[in-house]
């Protein structure tokens, strides 16, 4: 009990709870702050003695406890200073996005294909799909053009022409071929139309189009994908960079209106050939049409301009059979050609016959990559 008195003397805070209490329980205010041993102070029926011993461990515990305190003020200066360090994440994840599929393949060791964080010019943070392989990769998912409903004619997902109906009164459609406006999502790429906003802030040199099943999953793109193909003459560069300034200030898509065809540029084939996109075709446009190519901005015999004929220069006038994008009015018993896909479907529904596609034509999209 002594010794207990004692250590209460240098300690207080340490042993009100070990003493009977003899008043109301609020009358010692402790908290078990340190923990003495118990047998360190006892046992020794000399009293001076015990002191000592005490003072001793309270020392011990005092010189302990400095140095606990100088090793935590050294781990925060540490903790500071690599903080401090601007410790850089991998380009292309969420805290580090890149500017486009190509900047990551030429900064980032053995990149795979797959979903990166892209930033735009504007600094808006998005996810796209990258190939990393294909001709050396770097190829960045941008758009693409999906038909949900070939009857519904400029109706509810035919963003690439018109949403609003046939009409004369909006010669540009919905205009997405040359603003700033964006939807979709990269995993719904083939299950609905998809624009994120490296379309219009990548500045690009080549394309690269992708003929994949409709509703085919993310991580099936590619291998379903039965036509690939890339532009390599760098031609955008010539455009401003991108399909959206080719669009926008070269090639405007504007019924009867415009500045004529744009370009038709050569294609090297990835995956599939001329041959393989010649039997999908629909039979009559093969004596109008080119295998080889991706041709921008086509008009047809009643001046409504096709945004793009995915592997071919079209040389005639029956454009709305073979190329997709446009304004909103199709005059040839309109509203029958308003549409993504126009009149891919003018013989029947996939019937391949006359001048309709194929059934597999017209249930794809055209994915659209950058590099
Ligand atoms: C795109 O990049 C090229 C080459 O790096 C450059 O010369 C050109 O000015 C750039 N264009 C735009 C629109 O930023
Ligand atoms: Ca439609
Ligand atoms: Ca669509």
């Amino acid at each position: 009990m002594v010794v207990l008195l004692l250590l209460c003397v240098v300690l207080p805070l340490t042993c009100g709870q070990q003493e009977e209490s003899s008043g109301p329980a609020d009358r010692f205010v402790c908290s078990p702050v340190i923990n003495i041993p118990k047998q360190t102070c006892s046992g020794h029926d000399d009293n001076s003695e015990s002191l000592d011993t005490c003072l001793n461990t309270i020392e011990d515990l005092e010189r302990h406890l400095d140095k606990e305190k100088k090793r935590i003020a050294d781990l925060e200066q540490r903790f500071a200073s690599l903080e401090g360090q601007q410790l850089k994440a991998k380009l292309g994840t969420a805290a580090n996005p890149g500017l486009s599929c190509k900047e990551i393949k030429d900064t980032v060791d053995q990149a795979q294909d797959g979903l990166y964080h892209l930033r735009s010019q504007e600094g808006i943070v998005y996810q796209t799909y990258c190939d990393m392989t294909t001709a050396d990769g770097g190829w960045t998912l941008v758009s693409s053009v999906h038909e949900n409903d070939i009857y519904g004619k400029c109706t509810t997902g035919d963003r690439w022409s018109s949403t609003r109906g046939s009409t004369t009164n909006y010669p540009e459609g919905d205009g997405n071929w040359a603003n700033f406006y964006t939807f979709g999502s990269v995993q719904l790429a083939t299950y609905d139309d998809l624009k994120n906003p490296g379309y219009f802030s990548i500045n690009a040199s080549d394309v690269m189009l992708w003929h994949v099943p409709n509703n085919t999953p993310l991580f099936q793109y590619k291998s379903a994908a039965y036509l690939r193909y890339y532009t390599t003459d760098g031609f955008l560069q010539q455009y401003g960079g991108s399909l959206y300034s080719l669009f926008k200030d070269h090639f405007p898509i504007v019924y009867n209106g415009g500045t004529g065809n744009g370009p038709a540029i050569p294609i090297t084939w990835d995956n599939g050939n001329d041959d393989l996109l010649k039997s999908l075709l629909a039979p009559n446009v093969l004596s109008e049409a080119t295998p080889g190519f991706v041709h921008f901005c086509v008009f047809n015999n009643e001046k409504a301009p096709h945004a793009v004929c995915p592997g071919l220069k079209y040389n005639g006038g029956n454009v709305e059979h073979a190329c997709i994008g446009g304004a909103a009015y199709w005059a040839e018993l309109a509203p029958r050609q308003c549409g993504d896909f126009a009149g891919k479907d003018w013989s029947g529904y996939g019937t391949h016959t006359g001048w309709s596609s194929s059934l597999l034509e017209l249930e794809s999209a055209i994915l659209f990559f950058y590099r």
